[in-house]
């Protein structure tokens, strides 16, 4: 009796081994709107190698690209409240909840990508990230968007004029809404899944994004003119539901830091490459790509400004991007 109770005891003792075992590794689920190979996407992927080898497996990272949980407006509720542990969004959607997030949304904000690059990986880019916590994450680091630029299935944009009687699609932040008022145009917002489709059957005219996104999204099929007015420079962020964060010990909470700040720099290299291929691929698909006079969209961009920079501390924060090289 003795002797079969020690060996139940040694079988369950092997049991809960094993179960300990196989809850060892942590799988995190990390959502992105781009499909698989998209620079935001490999990055993550590549922040999941690392933390895989710095915590010796115990913690591992699952990419659901191409919408597949949902789109952006959707997944950041699902990140907030912890049913998503990482998210891979634009900075855009933020705008609502997190009022920081405007200063690096706003149009002409960064002279170039280089400038939110070394802007948002610094000192205000972290002052930015404070704004998040309060609202369920935690920013683990920021990537590149590129600059964003008007497209459209008819006429090309050439000055601010040509806006004038235009639909466009943005994404879902009045910021946008009121940039494209400002330029004369009308503005649609709507998920990033249902651009496509609105061009092709002429809900709008037109809308706005980078190459590498006018590319994988096929927008460029359904709308020919490229007009590289830059008027955005959004950055990209990376966030952890601040549920799954709180549960890593200090130690792992810096691998998770480091992992991500290094995966930013294989995203600006990956971007860069991709940027180059997209417009390559577009314009020998007969996009026509035409650079104007991007001083008059400058100027047209103060009631923007006078709208949503009224807060000492986001002016200040605008301020200082502008003054930092
Ligand atoms: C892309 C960005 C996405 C999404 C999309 C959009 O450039 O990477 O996160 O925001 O634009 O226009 O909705």
């Amino acid at each position: 009796m003795f002797q079969m109770t020690k060996l139940a005891a040694a079988t369950l003792l092997a049991a809960a081994m094993s179960v300990t075992a196989a809850s060892a590794q942590t799988v995190l689920r990390s959502s992105d709107t781009h499909p698989d190979g998209y620079p935001t996407v490999e990055a993550v992927k590549y922040f999941g190698q690392l933390i895989e080898e710095r915590t010796a497996g115990r913690y591992k990272v699952e990419v659901y690209h191409s919408a597949q949980l949902g789109q952006e407006a959707d997944t950041i509720e699902q990140v907030r409240s912890g049913v998503i542990d990482l998210n891979r969004v634009s900075m855009g959607p933020w705008n609502g909840l997190v009022p920081e997030t405007q200063v690096p949304s706003l149009p002409y904000v960064f002279r170039s990508p280089e400038h939110m690059r070394g802007v948002m990986l610094g000192d205000i880019g972290a002052e930015i990230a404070k704004g998040f916590e309060q609202h369920g994450v935690v920013v683990l680091t920021y990537y590149d968007g590129g600059s964003r630029s008007f497209y459209t299935s008819k006429k090309p944009i050439e000055t601010p004029a040509d806006l004038t009687g235009m639909k466009l699609r943005v994404m879902q932040s009045d910021i946008f809404v009121d940039m494209v008022a400002a330029l004369g145009g009308t503005a649609t917002p709507m998920p990033y899944g249902e651009v496509y489709s609105a061009i092709q059957t002429g809900v709008v005219d037109g809308a706005e994004n980078n190459f590498p996104s006018y590319d994988t999204a096929g927008h460029f099929e359904v709308a020919k003119n490229y007009s590289l007015d830059e008027h955005l420079i959004v950055p990209e962020v990376f966030v952890m539901s601040k549920a799954a964060w709180d549960k890593l010990t200090p130690e792992d909470q810096a691998i998770f830091k480091q992992a991500a700040i290094d995966s930013s720099a294989k995203q600006f290299e990956l971007w860069d490459a991709q940027v180059a291929a997209s417009r390559a691929k577009v314009e020998a698909a007969g996009s026509v790509i035409n650079t104007p006079d991007k001083q008059p969209f400058i100027d047209a961009m103060k009631p923007v400004y006078d709208k949503y920079v009224t807060d000492p501390k986001l002016q200040d924060l605008v301020a200082r991007i502008q003054a930092a090289s």
